[in-house]
């Protein structure tokens, strides 16, 4: 890609903003960044991007039609925004951070999306490879923009991928793509669920022949278009016994060849507990075994593998109330999945940015599983109104988040999971669930 001299405008100046502007002024490019929030409210890393020459467009100065030679959009910015239709308009090309990763780097991508386990199964991958003797670079949607880190690295790229990201992508083709399943998400910004799942899709859309597609073999919405993606499939499932893949049976992960099976670990065996992840787990395996990792080798890593934060994080037992962090909780699916991890009663912490979910269908495991539900947040009135419709009572409105711990953990009686584990994004109060979910361990740690 040509970019010394080019005219580009970033678009966003959070993680991905930063790294593109970093990447693009050490090349040489003519950088404009934009952010509709004020300086004072940014990273102030802006200020040394300003020093080597980026130009700075904040808070109410918009962007001008101007001859860039490309726009650069950071995920969290919907591409359809109007100015970034003038850009297309004009035929200057909008690109995302993850493509413009994809297109300067020359290491092959692993590339992982799903509605749910997206980190965790990203975060394994990466340790698998890892122990196995690869040379890996685990990035993406996980918090970390890849593409300040991806030209000088020679290994295999792990990639956390989200529907923002593949909404920006068009050459995007990763040698391996794992979809892990798909449910309502992102409503807000996607519209309908087809539109979500057409984003989703992109991961396949581009590969070839000798590429390799990992896909959930339970999820009718992650196959509905297989037929379309030309790459090898492999798949994974708790419900049948594969061809090719990997499936759980009689309490135990096989891998199967050609419709031939062997054992490879009990689920017992699985550090990361839960069916949810033993999906996780076989997607790994899955892309481990593309790779040609000695099957002993991958099961030792499913042995040690611990989990990652703010994912049904153990934080501390106290009163013989255990306190988990599941601040990555931040849709239906996502919390069900939480509450169905759990046999003892649960004092449930929920509620914030409203991206559109239909809370309803949660209601009847919350019903289940939930003794008293404590309520925060944009989304507070509407998981409300969902739980009186379901009959459910036992619940109270907090006004700030450390009041909603205060109130939880005044419900929670020994033997109790006091659990966050919000249903919603976090971005009504907090730049990010990580932020969420420190303020968490830090309240009820203190
Ligand atoms: N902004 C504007 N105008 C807009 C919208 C945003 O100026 O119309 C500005 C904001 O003021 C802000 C900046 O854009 O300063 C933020 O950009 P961003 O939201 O893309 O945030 P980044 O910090 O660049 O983080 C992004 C991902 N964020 C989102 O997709 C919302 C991070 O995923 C990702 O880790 C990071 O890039 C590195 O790749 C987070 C996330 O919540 C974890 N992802 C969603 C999810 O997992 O469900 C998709």
């Amino acid at each position: 890609m040509e970019i010394k001299n080019k005219r580009v405008l970033v678009v966003g100046a959070g993680l991905s903003g930063l790294a593109v502007s970093r990447f693009l002024l050490r090349h040489g490019a003519d950088v404009t960044l934009y952010d509709g929030k004020n300086r004072d409210k940014l990273s102030p890393e802006i200020d040394s991007l300003q020093a080597q020459g980026c130009h700075m467009l904040l808070g109410n100065a918009l962007p001008q039609m101007e001859d860039w030679h490309w726009a650069v959009v950071s995920p969290g910015v919907p591409p359809m925004i109007p100015f970034l239709n003038m850009c297309r308009e004009a035929g200057i090309p909008v690109i995302g951070e993850l493509e413009l990763a994809y297109r300067i780097s020359k290491s092959p991508f692993i590339a992982i999306t799903g509605t749910n386990g997206k980190t965790t199964t990203t975060s394994l991958t990466g340790y698998m490879l890892q122990q196995a003797g690869v040379n890996v670079l685990v990035g993406g949607n996980i918090g970390m923009p890849l593409v300040d880190e991806v030209e000088n690295f020679s290994g295999w790229i792990v990639a956390e991928v989200s529907s923002f990201q593949l909404e920006s992508c068009y050459d995007f083709a990763p040698h391996i793509a794992c979809h892990l399943n798909l449910t309502p998400d992102h409503l807000d910004r996607h519209g309908t669920l087809e539109n979500y799942a057409a984003m989703k899709e992109k991961i396949f859309a581009r590969q070839k022949e000798t590429d390799f597609a990992v896909m959930n073999h339970d999820d009718p919405l992650v196959r509905l278009h297989e037929d379309q993606w030309a790459a090898q499939k492999r798949y994974f499932s708790l419900q049948t016994q594969v061809e090719q893949g990997a499936y759980v049976q009689d309490g135990a992960i096989y891998m199967a060849d050609h419709g031939e099976s062997r054992h490879l670990i009990d689920t017992k065996d699985v550090y990361i507990k839960g069916s949810h992840n033993w999906q996780n787990a076989m997607a790994a395996v899955e892309i481990a075994r593309v790779l040609d990792i000695d099957p002993r080798q991958i099961a030792a890593s499913l042995r040690t593998f611990p989990g990652v934060e703010h994912r049904l994080e153990f934080v501390i037992e106290k009163n013989g109330v255990t306190y988990v962090n599941d601040s990555k909780g931040t849709n239906p699916a996502s919390t069900a999945k939480a509450l169905n991890a759990y046999d003892q009663p649960i004092v449930l912490i929920a509620g914030g940015y409203d991206k559109g979910a239909d809370f309803l269908p949660l209601m009847e495991l919350i019903k289940e599983k939930v003794r008293y539900m404590v309520l925060l947040g944009a989304t507070a009135p509407k998981i409300k109104k969902a739980a009186d419709q379901a009959g459910f009572s036992d619940y109270r409105m907090a006004d700030s988040f450390e009041d909603a711990v205060r109130l939880a953990e005044a419900a929670a009686r020994p033997g109790d999971v006091l659990l966050l584990s919000p249903a919603c994004a976090s971005w009504d109060m907090f730049s990010d669930y990580e932020q969420r979910g420190k303020l968490f361990k830090r309240l009820v740690t203190a």
